[in-house]
C-alpha cells in the first residue's frame, strides 16, 4: 500500500515508517519538527541524540536499500498538505501529527493554544485532504485511552449501547479527559465521527495507552535509528521515566498514592497494532475504534516491579511518593476491553521481568548522559 505517515519524526512515527516499509509498503513521512522545537525551547531531557528525519531516512536507505521520501512542513497549512497529497495520493494515512504531551498542554496559555490549534487544525486538514484527493483512503488516527478517563464502569471499545426510557441507541463511549492534550484527542474523535457520517470516510481511531521502550525489529543494533527516548516530565512516559530514574539512582517519582491505573504496551506492539489496522482497513462510512494496550498496571505496580528487577541488576532503586502535580484519581476502578486488535491477530509482548531487565541494561549504556536536574520540574495541573 501507499502509506503516508504524518508526524513521521516522532517517538512512534519514525519506527512505524521503518516497520511499514520493511513489510513491503511504500512509505512517505511528513513532519514540521514541532516536538523537536518544543523540546529545544523547554530544555527537556533525551537519553541520546536523534538525527533529523532526512538523515534517518538516508541511513535507513543504506541499511535496507529502500527509500522513505521526507516532506518537512506544517500540515496545518493547506497549501503544504494539499501538495503532499497531490504528489503521493496515499491508500492510507497514519496520523500521528499532534502535540503529544499532556503536561506540556497544561504548562501555560501559549502551550495550551499551540496544542489546541495544531491538533485540531491538522486533523481537520487531513479530513479535507482525504476527501479532496482520495476519498477512499483509510485514515488511521492515534487517539488515546485517556479520552475515556477513569470512569467507575467498564470501558468498552469505543461505543456504548444505551437503553433509555425503553428505547435503545449506540453512542461513542462517554469521554472525560484529564488534560487539555487528552481533550484535543476527544475533539479529534468527534471531528472524525462527524465527517464519517457526512462524507462516508473510512477511519480507524486507535485508543492507545502509554507506550514504553525503544527497541524494534528494524533498529536492532542500529542506535542511530532509535526513536526519541525522553525521560523528563514533559515528554517522558512513566515506564521510560522510571527505568531511567532506576539507572540514575534517582528515587522513582510516584505521583500521589500511585494507584493510578492505565493500559500499557511495548513500542513493538504499537507497530503491530498500527500495521494490523492498515492491512485490515475499516469499511467506508465506518469509524472503527480499537483500544490499544496489552496490560494494565498501577503506578505502584510499575515502581515495585522496576525496583525488584533493578535491584537484581545491582541498581540502587528507591521509591518516592511525591505530591501529585496532576489532577487525577489516585485510586479508582479500571477495566477496559481490548479485543479488537487481538481479533486481527495481535500477539502481545508482555512486560516480563526479562523485558524490564533488557530495557534497564540498554539504558545503563547511556547512564553518563542522564541529567538528574531535568527529571522533575513540577508542572502543576491546577
Ligand atoms: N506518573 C507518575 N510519575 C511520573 C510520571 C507519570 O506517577 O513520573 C503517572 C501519571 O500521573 C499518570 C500515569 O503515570 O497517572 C501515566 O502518565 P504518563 O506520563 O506515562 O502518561 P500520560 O501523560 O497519560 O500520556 C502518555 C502519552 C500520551 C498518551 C497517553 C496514553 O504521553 O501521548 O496519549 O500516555 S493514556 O495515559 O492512556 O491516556
Amino acid at each position: 500500500m501507499k502509506v503516508l505517515i504524518l508526524g513521521g519524526d516522532g517517538y512512534l512515527g519514525w519506527p512505524t515508517a521503518m516497520n511499514c516499509n520493511a513489510k513491503g509498503h511504500e512509505v512517505v513521512v511528513v513532519d514540521n519538527y514541532l516536538r523537536r522545537n518544543i523540546c529545544n525551547e523547554l530544555d527537556v531531557a533525551e537519553l541520546f541524540g536523534v538525527p533529523n528525519l532526512t538523515e534517518r531516512a538516508r541511513r535507513w536507505k543504506e541499511l535496507s536499500g529502500s527509500e522513505i521520501p521526507v516532506y518537512i512542513g506544517d500540515l496545518s497549512d493547506w497549501s503544504f498538505i494539499s501538495e503532499v497529497f497531490k504528489e503521493f495520493t496515499p491508500d492510507a494515512v497514519i496520523h500521528y501529527a499532534e502535540q503529544p504531551s499532556a503536561p506540556y498542554s497544561m504548562l501555560n496559555r501559549r502551550a495550551a493554544s499551540r496544542t489546541l490549534i495544531n491538533n485540531l487544525e491538522v486533523t481537520a486538514n487531513v479530513i479535507y485532504a482525504v476527501r479532496e484527493f482520495n476519498g477512499d483512503a483509510h485514515i488511521i488516527k492515534l487517539g488515546t485511552m485517556g479520552e475515556y478517563g477513569t470512569p467507575n464502569i467498564d470501558i468498552e471499545e469505543g461505543w456504548l449501547d444505551i437503553e433509555h426510557k425503553g428505547r435503545n441507541d449506540r453512542f461513542l463511549f462517554p469521554r472525560q479527559a484529564s488534560s487539555l492534550y487528552h481533550t484535543t484527542k476527544i475533539m479529534d474523535t468527534d471531528l472524525l465521527w462527524f465527517y464519517v457520517r457526512m462524507w462516508g470516510l473510512r477511519v480507524t481511531d486507535l485508543m492507545q495507552g502509554p507506550v514504553y521502550g525503544f527497541a524494534t525489529e528494524e533498529n536492532e543494533g542500529h542506535p542511530e535509528l532509535y526513536p526519541f527516548f525522553n525521560y523528563d516530565e514533559l515528554f517522558g512516559t512513566v515506564i521510560n521515566r522510571f527505568i531511567t530514574q532506576a539507572v540514575a539512582g534517582y528515587p522513582l517519582t510516584i505521583y500521589g498514592k500511585g494507584g493510578q491505573t492505565r493500559g500499557y504496551l511495548d513500542i513493538k506492539d504499537t507497530l503491530n497494532c498500527v500495521r494490523l489496522s492498515l492491512e485490515n482497513p475499516a469499511d467506508k462510512g465506518e469509524l472503527r475504534i480499537f483500544n490499544q494496550y496489552t496490560e494494565t498496571f498501577s503506578v505502584n505496580d510499575l515502581a515495585q516491579r522496576i525496583e525488584t528487577v533493578g535491584k537484581g541488576l545491582g541498581l540502587n532503586v528507591q521509591l518516592n511518593h511525591l505530591d501529585n502535580p496532576r489532577k487525577e484519581l489516585e485510586e479508582h476502578y479500571y477495566n477496559p476491553t481490548a479485543t479488537g486488535l487481538l481479533g486481527l491477530g495481535l500477539e502481545p509482548k508482555f512486560l516480563t521481568d526479562d523485558a524490564l531487565a533488557a530495557m534497564l541494561e540498554e539504558v545503563m549504556r547511556y547512564k553518563d548522559s542522564i541529567d538528574e536536574h531535568k527529571i522533575f520540574r513540577k508542572i502543576a495541573w491546577t
